[in-house]
């Protein structure tokens, strides 16, 4: 794994919890803190099941750090956008499932890079924009690929066009979080998902990961077929054998009533 001093890793059992500490810049990301981002999700240990990211202090994220903002022709602004994508990747189509412990602001690029996760808890404090739709400039970390998926492209349109801010409680019922829980408690409760997740059987996890977004990109004719394909390569793995074997012998645990 690197080591970033902005970027601090660490290894509870089979969970890694990567987390953003820049506090005095409310984590912004400069390029540095981006290509670790990167490297640590694509080199984590083959031990790790689930990983939780989350950050210091009193905000996630305050999204791209604004100070490295420089003059950038066409070209290499594209390229600065596609370092991000990089990054993000490895986030969202890594080899484990991520889970990302919200608090405070979730901005701009934060607001990227959670999305980037698969699934996001955050406590009552965190709260929702996109202030790149007022500051002049556009999202360019995959913002307008995956934030339209959680929310839509019509409320993702609102948040750029006139700053709106979305509080704890909206940004669930909007789709931005599914889980909330009280101040303080996202890291707690986002170890207690991943602990879960890192219970399912690794192959599972990755058709979830890789095959269902790819399935909602594709015509529903394309999706079936992936769906069988996926279905088939998970089915066939020993593992998969023994946990359905385990339930029919009464040794797994039953589906409860919600
Ligand atoms: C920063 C940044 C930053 C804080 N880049 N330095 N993101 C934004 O437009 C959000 C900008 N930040 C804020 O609106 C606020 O800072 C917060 C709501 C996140 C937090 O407020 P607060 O009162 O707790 O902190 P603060 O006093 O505003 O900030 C503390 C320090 O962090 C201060 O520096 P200091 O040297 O004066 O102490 C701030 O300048 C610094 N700071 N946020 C740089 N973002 C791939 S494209 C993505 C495009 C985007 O993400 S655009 C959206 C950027």
């Amino acid at each position: 794994m690197t080591a970033h001093p902005d970027l601090h890793t660490e290894l509870r059992g089979d969970i890694a919890v990567v987390r953003l500490a820049r506090p005095a810049k409310r984590n912004a990301l400069n390029d540095g803190l981006v290509a670790a981002i990167r490297d640590t999700f694509l080199g984590l240990p083959d031990s790790v099941r689930a990983a939780v990211l989350d950050g210091e202090g009193d905000h996630f994220c305050a999204g791209l750090d604004l100070s490295e903002i420089k003059e950038r022709d066409a070209g290499q602004g594209m390229h600065h956008s596609r370092m991000w994508h990089a990054a993000l990747e490895e986030v969202q189509y890594g080899r484990v499932p991520v889970v990302a412990a919200l608090h405070g602001a979730v901005v701009g690029g934060g607001l990227e890079l959670a999305a980037a996760c698969h699934v996001r808890v955050a406590d009552d404090t965190a709260f929702y924009a996109l202030p790149e739709g007022t500051r002049g400039i556009f999202v360019g970390g995959g913002g307008s690929v995956r934030i339209p998926r959680l929310i839509g492209v019509a409320r993702m349109t609102d948040m750029m066009l006139t700053g709106r801010v979305y509080n704890a409680q909206d940004g669930e019922r909007a789709g931005f979080a599914q889980y909330l829980v009280p101040k303080g408690e996202a890291l707690a409760k986002a170890l207690e998902i991943a602990a879960r997740i890192a219970t399912n059987a690794p192959l599972t996890n990755y058709a979830l990961m890789h095959a269902l977004p790819r399935i909602a990109e594709q015509p529903a004719d394309q999706g079936f077929l992936t769906e069988a394909l996926m279905s088939a390569v998970v089915q066939s793995a020993p593992e998969a054998k023994e946990r359905v074997r385990a339930f029919l012998e009464g040794r797994a645990d039953k589906v409860k009533k919600a």
